[in-house]
């Protein structure tokens, strides 16, 4: 039976291809998709998550949820990255679709409240609609499997060298959520580089088949990702051609958590700091000097992924088991 999960996002590029990934897997069953600012405002992560239902040849309800982040004031955006419409400018067909009535936060706390058994949830984006969800109802907590969120570094960040952008984006939001008491498994940065990439091979299987629209729109996506790159001139650890979406990953790791090398972690997350607003902190100390540390602020981190297995279930789910090889 596939797991019913509900998935939000603040769909740019990644987000794109990570909810082609969970529409078109077998092992999950999609309840809705909510809708949260974040890499681009949220009218255009609407418009763009509509579109990539069309995409994916199932029928998802979208809701839309917040428009700024907790502090308003404080809200960032990744147009730098995803470009200003958020999927890179690539000329997508307009979807006729339009959103539900119901705000996400009211969906996200009714479909888990309502549900017979805990269900999952992936978080692709920053983590406002999930916290506001948490506040309204804390009890979800015992109606969750499992959070899977794109969230933090363990290293280093991106969008400062503190801050992964997710946190960054809305930091008290991620702290509501990871000193909740969610069973949490975070996605952070570093699998990215320790073999959470699609190789130039698969990303050319993937365009090969722009027959089907889900594989025609990653394909588009994929190849804006590698030629934004060189644009760049930046040479990636991971190959000229390859691709690393970190939305996709966690998808990934959200559907079969066994692909990935995980640790758990004591978290917190930084709200102040000069410099380090956003920053994710995972105590790695050898000795731990800390008594008591609260059950609650614990996650379980993916930190490395099997290159091979990840490859192999996005061809598999996109192309059939038989092409993806
Ligand atoms: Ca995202």
């Amino acid at each position: 039976m596939p797991r019913k999960v509900i998935i939000d996002v603040d769909t740019g590029l990644d987000d794109a291809v990570a909810l082609l990934l969970a529409i078109r897997s077998s092992e999950l069953d999609v309840r809705g998709i909510t809708c949260v600012n974040g890499n681009v405002d949220l009218i255009n992560v609407i418009a763009n998550t509509l579109r990539v239902v069309d995409y994916s040849g199932k029928d998802i309800p979208v809701y839309s949820g917040a428009s700024t982040a907790m502090i308003a004031e404080e809200s960032e955006d990744a147009a730098h990255v995803h470009g200003r419409d958020g999927l890179g400018g690539i000329p997508f067909t307009k979807s006729k679709r339009s959103i539900e009535k119901e705000h996400a936060v009211d969906f996200i706390v009714n479909t888990f409240m309502e549900a017979d058994e805990p269900m999952d949830w992936i978080t692709l984006g920053p983590l406002t609609n999930a916290a506001l969800a948490y506040l309204k109802e804390p009890r979800i907590a015992e109606k969750i499997r499992l959070l899977t969120m794109m969230a933090g570094g363990v290293d280093s960040g991106n969008t400062t060298p503190a801050a992964e952008f997710n946190v960054f984006a809305d930091p008290e939001a991620a702290r509501i959520i990871l000193s909740s008491n969610i069973h949490k498994l975070m996605v952070p940065l570093d699998p990215l580089f320790a073999g959470g990439h699609l190789s130039r091979e698969n990303v050319e299987k993937i365009i090969n088949a722009s027959h089907l629209p889900w594989c025609e729109m990653a394909g588009k996506i994929f190849s804006c990702n590698v030629q934004m790159v060189e644009k760049l001139g930046v040479k990636r650890e991971i190959g000229q051609g390859a691709v690393s979406p970190p939305d996709l990953l966690a998808v990934a790791v959200a559907i079969n958590p066994a692909i990935a090398n995980i640790k758990e972690f004591w978290v917190e997350v930084e709200t102040k700091g000069e410099f380090s607003r956003g920053m994710t902190i995972f105590d790695r100390r050898k000795i731990w000097r800390a008594k008591n540390i609260p059950q609650n602020k614990k996650a379980d981190v993916a930190l490395s992924v099997d290159q091979k297995k990840y490859s192999e279930m996005v061809l598999g789910t996109w192309l059939g088991p038989e092409k993806s090889l």
